[in-house]
């Protein structure tokens, strides 16, 4: 059945399923000399790098990255970064400054502004939102470089009032030497950026050594050792949402185009690891989009990668109804749903569960991963059932102020004594009342 299926592949995807490439399985072997789980080899880096600080920092770039970096070469100068600027293509660099200004609008509009209410007289209470100090932005540098990834970081903690932002990418050609990301971080005012990726990366951000400080958070996606990496040093800073292999649901009626939504699907899969989803009750449209599937991904760069996703993550489901698939889909949880039906917002009112949610024909999810507003960055894994999206304000801590005059205290004492006797708290109850009794 096709729950089934889905339940099959949410195992693969979950957070606590293991998608680490054979490489990375084989490298870890190698290094640790045993073979460990990737949330043992975690908590190994994670310890050295909090204990030795920049020495175990070097020595993981080197024995897992094979990057041989002393000290000093761990932050790209800023010569480097004007240098990347300077040579990018220019039609890229327009196409950054007005993805940035989409991002940034979005970014300021769903900003939250401090809220202050005077519920009794001489009673003033507000909820207030100040930006963090210092956050960390992991750049992924495996697979492909992400200029994006920077965009959708960068800009929403800038909007936000950030000051310091450190942008971290794996010491590759795909990551902090893709002169891309480099001149998208120019662009964008960012200087501090370090050759650094994997789990020993996200230990430097969190524990801070002598060449990296300390931030406050770490946002960005990963592999599975950025990720479980971020999740074992939660507490001692914040993390965005739990980010593993991208995955897409496109929910699609008789009046979606086959090939549009085959070109969803390929599109998704050529993250490799990506998984694919459709879900209809339209009999013809699996047969349609199996074709389409078939002819387009000859033409397509990443062919091999982009099958060998879709035959280990993808699916063409077939449900009895609407109602069938919104149900599926909301079980599943997924980090992107594209809806290509009549009346998308039909099926997205059913729906309570997505990280992100793309609707109609004209809405492929590529449009998001680039350059409509919100964040790409997404629980995937079923986490979007307690997890949101990044945005503006993941970037904002909130604190609340409360004043009182002596009337309002004195209004509202008989009820904080009240309890603080019951708890013992004699203190707590003579601390109001000797404001209060003259
Ligand atoms: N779909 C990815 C983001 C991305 N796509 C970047 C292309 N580049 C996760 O939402
Ligand atoms: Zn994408």
């Amino acid at each position: 059945g096709s729950a089934e299926i889905l339940d099959e592949l949410r195992a693969k995807l979950s957070p606590d399923g293991d998608v680490v490439s054979p490489r990375g399985r084989a490298l870890t072997e190698e290094v640790f000399g045993q073979p460990l789980t990737p949330v043992q080899v975690v908590d190994k880096i994670c310890e050295d790098v909090r204990g030795e600080g920049t020495p175990a920092l070097l020595r993981y770039l080197k024995s897992l990255d094979k990057a041989d970096l002393t000290a000093d070469q761990l932050r790209v100068p800023a010569e480097e970064l004007k240098a990347a600027h300077a040579a990018a293509d220019p039609v890229l660099l327009e196409s950054i400054r007005r993805i940035r200004d989409n991002v940034a609008e979005f970014g300021k509009a769903i900003l939250h502004q401090d809220v202050t209410i005077q519920p009794k007289p001489g009673v003033t209470l507000t909820q207030r939102y100040v930006p963090l100090r210092r956050v960390g932005v992991c750049v992924p540098g495996g697979a492909a470089a992400y200029p994006s990834t920077v965009l959708m970081t960068v800009v929403p903690a800038q909007v936000a009032g950030v000051k310091e932002i450190a942008v971290v990418a794996p010491p590759t050609p795909f990551g902090a030497y893709n002169t891309d990301m480099l001149a998208t971080c120019h662009e964008l005012g960012v200087t501090e950026v370090y050759r650094m990726g994997g789990a020993q990366a996200v230990a430097a951000l969190a524990y801070g050594c002598d060449d990296v400080p300390a931030v406050d958070k770490i946002v960005g996606p990963g592999n599975l050792f950025v990720a479980l990496a971020k999740k074992r040093v939660y507490g001692t800073v914040d993390i965005d949402s739990f980010a593993g292999p991208s995955e897409v649901i496109v929910i699609a009626d008789e009046t979606a185009n086959p090939a549009f939504v085959a070109s969803d699907l390929l599109a998704q899969a050529e993250h490799s690891p990506g998984s694919s989803i459709l879900i209809t009750w339209d009999e013809g449209l699996i047969e349609s989009v199996y074709e389409e599937l078939v002819k387009q991904l000859q033409s397509l760069d990443r062919s091999e990668l982009t099958l060998d996703a879709l035959q280990s993550f993808g699916a063409l489901i077939l449900v009895r109804d609407e109602q069938h698939a919104c149900e599926l889909t909301d079980s599943f949880a997924p980090e992107h749903l594209q809806i290509e039906t009549a009346n998308p917002r039909d099926q997205m009112a059913k729906i309570n569960n997505s990280g992100a949610a793309f609707l109609g024909h004209h809405t492929p999810v590529a449009l998001g991963d680039y350059a409509a507003g919100p964040s790409h960055v997404l629980p995937t894994g079923g986490t979007c059932t307690w997890a949101a999206g990044l945005c503006s304000n993941s970037f904002l801590r909130s604190g609340s102020v409360t004043e009182f005059d002596q009337t309002a205290l004195t209004n509202i004492a008989p009820d904080v004594i009240a309890v603080a006797e019951k708890e013992g708290l004699t203190a707590h109850a003579k601390s109001v009342s000797i404001r209060t009794s003259e």
